[in-house]
C-alpha cells in the first residue's frame, strides 16, 4: 500500500494505513503519512471495477463535480477533493490492475448509519438537498452514466426474473414468499417507469447514493461537514434520492437486521421532508414534490428487489458476511416497503 501510495505523492515517512468506512462496493483505507514536516491524513481506496466498469468515467465525473461545487460560494459543506497521481492521472493501477484513487482526508468526522434522531435527518435531508440545489445548473450531459441503468426499474426486473429463470444458485425454491411480496409491490416500479418514460421527471445530476452513511458528521457538533461517496453522481431524478434517505434514515434498524427486529420512525420521515423541500423548494418541479413519497417506495423495494436478485445469483454483487445475509437484506427491506406503504397511506397523498 505504500509503494501505492507513492504514486501519490512525495512524502518524508509512511506512517501507516488502516481500514475505514461500511461500504458494500469499494476498499477504503485512512492514510498517514509524514510530509513537509507534519503529519497528514488522507483517504486511498480501491475503486471495484467489476462493480464501475468504466473507472475512467467515475473518475471523471468526480473531478468535475468537484471543481464545479467549489465555485459554488453558497455550497456550504467541505468536498473531500480527489488528489491527482504524480503523473496527472486521478487513478492508479497496482500491480494485479486494479484501480486506486486518493482523496483528502476530512478529520474528526464520522459516517452514521443511521440518524440519530429527527434533528439529524432534518440536516443531512437538507445537505442532500443543497449538493442537489449547488448542481442544478451543471451541464447534465457532460456526465456519464457510471453504472448503465442503475435505476433503471425495467432493465432491475428484467435482471430479476432472468435470475428466477436461470435459478444459477438453486435458491429460488427457497424465496417464494419474498419472490411474491416483490410481485405485489410492482404497481410502484411500473407508476414509476411510466413517469420517466412520458418525461414527466427532469433529468437533473443526482448523487443515487443518499444513504445515511454517505454524509459527514461533526464528531463533536454532529453537524453535517460534507456529502461524500461521489461513485454513482450522474443523470437521473430526484425521486430516487430522496427514496434513498428514506430508506437509510428512517427505519429504527439498519438494512442487516432481521426483519422482525425493525420500525419505521415516523418523526424522522417527517423530518426528512422537511428538510430535504425547505432547501428544494422553488427548484424542484411541482411533480417532482407530489412523488416524493412514490421514490420513497420505489428505491425501498428496488433495494429488496437488487438483494434478493443477488441472494438468487449466488452473492455475486454485495459484499456479505454470512451466506443468509443478502436474503436477510431483502426481508428487510420487503417489511420497511410496507412500513413506509403504510404511512403514506395514512399521512399524506
Ligand atoms: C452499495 O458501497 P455502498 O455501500 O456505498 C450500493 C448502493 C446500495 C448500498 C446498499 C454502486 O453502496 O447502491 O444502495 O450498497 N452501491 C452500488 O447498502 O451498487
Ligand atoms: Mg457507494
Amino acid at each position: 500500500m505504500n509503494r501505492l501510495f507513492q504514486k501519490f505523492l512525495a512524502y518524508e515517512r509512511w506512517i501507516g494505513a488502516e481500514p475505514v468506512g461500511s461500504g458494500n462496493i469499494n476498499d477504503t483505507y485512512r492514510v498517514e503519512v509524514e510530509r513537509g514536516g507534519g503529519q497528514e491524513r488522507y483517504l486511498l481506496q480501491r475503486l471495484n471495477h467489476q462493480v464501475f466498469k468504466n473507472p475512467e468515467a467515475v473518475a471523471r465525473n468526480i473531478r468535475q463535480v468537484a471543481t464545479w461545487l467549489d465555485r459554488q460560494k453558497e455550497y456550504p459543506y467541505r468536498i473531500a477533493r480527489p488528489v491527482a497521481g504524480l503523473d496527472g492521472a486521478d487513478l492508479q493501477r497496482d500491480e494485479a490492475g486494479n484501480y486506486w484513487r486518493v482523496f483528502t482526508f476530512l478529520d474528526q468526522c464520522y459516517t452514521p448509519e443511521t440518524a440519530a434522531g429527527p434533528g439529524e435527518a432534518f440536516e443531512a435531508a437538507r445537505a442532500y438537498g443543497q449538493f442537489l440545489y449547488a448542481l442544478r445548473d451543471f451541464p447534465v450531459g457532460q456526465l456519464s452514466d457510471t453504472i448503465p441503468g442503475f435505476h433503471d426499474t425495467d432493465l432491475r426486473w428484467m435482471a430479476f426474473e432472468k435470475t428466477l429463470t436461470e435459478d444459477p444458485a438453486g435458491r429460488v425454491s427457497d424465496v417464494q414468499d419474498e419472490i411474491a411480496r416483490l410481485y405485489a409491490a410492482k404497481p410502484v416500479f411500473e407508476k414509476i417507469s411510466r413517469l420517466k418514460r412520458q418525461h414527466d421527471l427532469p433529468l437533473r445530476v443526482t448523487h443515487n447514493d443518499t444513504k445515511a452513511g454517505n454524509i459527514l458528521l461533526d464528531n463533536n457538533t454532529r453537524e453535517v461537514v460534507a456529502v461524500i461517496d461521489w461513485d454513482t453522481i450522474m443523470p437521473g431524478t430526484v425521486l430516487s434520492d430522496f427514496g434513498d434517505m428514506v430508506r437509510t434514515f428512517a427505519p429504527d434498524a439498519y438494512e442487516d437486521a432481521v426483519p422482525d427486529q425493525l420500525g419505521l420512525r415516523e418523526n424522522v420521515l417527517a423530518a426528512l421532508h422537511q428538510g430535504f423541500e425547505h432547501v428544494t423548494r422553488g427548484f424542484l418541479t411541482t411533480t417532482e414534490v407530489e412523488y416524493l413519497p412514490l421514490g420513497a417506495r420505489w428505491i425501498v423495494g428496488e433495494q429488496a428487489l437488487r438483494f434478493l436478485t443477488d441472494y438468487l445469483a449466488g452473492d455475486v454483487y454485495y459484499k456479505i458476511r454470512h451466506p443468509e445475509h443478502n436474503l436477510i437484506r431483502a426481508q428487510n427491506q420487503l417489511r420497511l416497503l410496507d412500513l413506509v406503504s403504510i404511512f403514506y397511506e395514512k399521512y399524506r397523498r
